[in-house]
């Protein structure tokens, strides 16, 4: 996901933690504000390209080797790349906040890549391999050239709230607000606790892996519903649009309710 994305996904989730997890990652951040999580939730991003950081570059996503629209899958073993992929960083950095003989400022960073990383398991063509997850894919919004992984990064979701400029923030506020609503009481209420249902905390490999089918199949229905080929320089904000922006909002939910439930295990643990 763009800031957008992850800042949303970041809100969501601190409306839902409970208050001893709140207590704990505010003093683990260091920041008593209610952006606690919102403001480190691109931290991961940030550091990407930075000396410091590359080893942390494919650990974003993973690249499905599957055949969209016809068959999606994920299969660990194919996929998941030698230096590592977004499902063995979700557990490892799992791994390390909740280990008590690593520094604060250790177990800080391993839950700042957990925000990040629950957050672009749900993005689809962060579980998808043809063209680099989309971006060597180029095509049309608004009658501009895009890759099409930056249209499912940014562009569809900033349509969906009407986002105009460059400053995420106050979108993100907004948004997670609204969908707060629509898990506690709206359309998703009914849904949420199927959300959890492959919640496995004694394995978070399988947990993960089981978000990231999920999301992976969504590459066949929505990203991809005619196959790579047929997209290639195609308008996309029109129907296209309309399709995927009601699923794409659905998986920032999903995202943000996920990673309230895990970061509850993660500090129950700790504690
Ligand atoms: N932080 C971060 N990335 C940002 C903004 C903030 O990692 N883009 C972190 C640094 C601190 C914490 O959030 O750990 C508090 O930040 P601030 O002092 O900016 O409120
Ligand atoms: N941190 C980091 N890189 C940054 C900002 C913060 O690794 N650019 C980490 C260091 C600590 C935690 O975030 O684990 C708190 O940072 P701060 O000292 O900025 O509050
Ligand atoms: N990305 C992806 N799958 C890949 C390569 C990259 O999902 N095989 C994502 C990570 C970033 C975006 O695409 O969100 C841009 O990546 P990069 O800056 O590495 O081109
Ligand atoms: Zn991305
Ligand atoms: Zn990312």
């Amino acid at each position: 996901w763009g800031g957008l994305g992850h800042i949303t996904t970041a809100f969501v989730a601190s409306n839902f933690v409970a208050n001893t997890t709140e207590a704990y990652l505010k003093q683990l951040l260091g920041s008593q504000d209610a952006d606690y999580m919102a403001k480190v939730a691109s931290w991961a991003d940030s550091i990407r390209y930075t000396q410091w950081g590359r080893f942390t570059k494919n650990f974003h996503f993973i690249d499905a080797h599957d055949s969209p629209p016809e068959d999606c899958n994920i299969d660990f073993e194919r996929d998941c790349k030698e230096g590592g992929c977004v499902i063995t960083a979700l557990a490892n950095y799992t791994q390390q906040s909740v280990d008590p003989s690593l520094p604060a400022w250790r177990r800080a960073q391993a839950a700042k890549f957990v925000i990040h990383f629950v957050g672009d398991l749900h993005q689809p063509l962060h579980n998808e391999d043809v063209a680099r997850g989309g971006n060597g894919i180029h095509v049309l919004w608004n009658g501009r050239d895009f890759n099409l992984h930056h249209v499912w990064d940014s562009s569809i979701t900033e349509k969906w709230l009407g986002m105009r400029g460059r400053k995420p923030y106050p979108w993100a506020e907004k948004w997670s607000a609204d969908l707060t609503k629509k898990i506690n009481s709206g359309i998703y209420a009914d849904e949420k606790d199927d959300w959890l249902a492959d919640l496995d905390f004694s394995n978070p490999e399988e947990t993960a892996l089981a978000w990231s089918r999920e999301c992976n199949k969504l590459v066949c229905q929505y990203v991809f519903p005619e196959g790579p080929k047929a997209i290639a320089g195609q308008e996309l904000s029109g129907e296209y649009y309309e399709k995927a922006a009601p699923m794409l909002e659905k998986q920032v939910a999903r995202a943000g309710y996920r990673m309230a439930a895990w970061l509850d295990k993660i500090v129950d643990q700790y504690l």
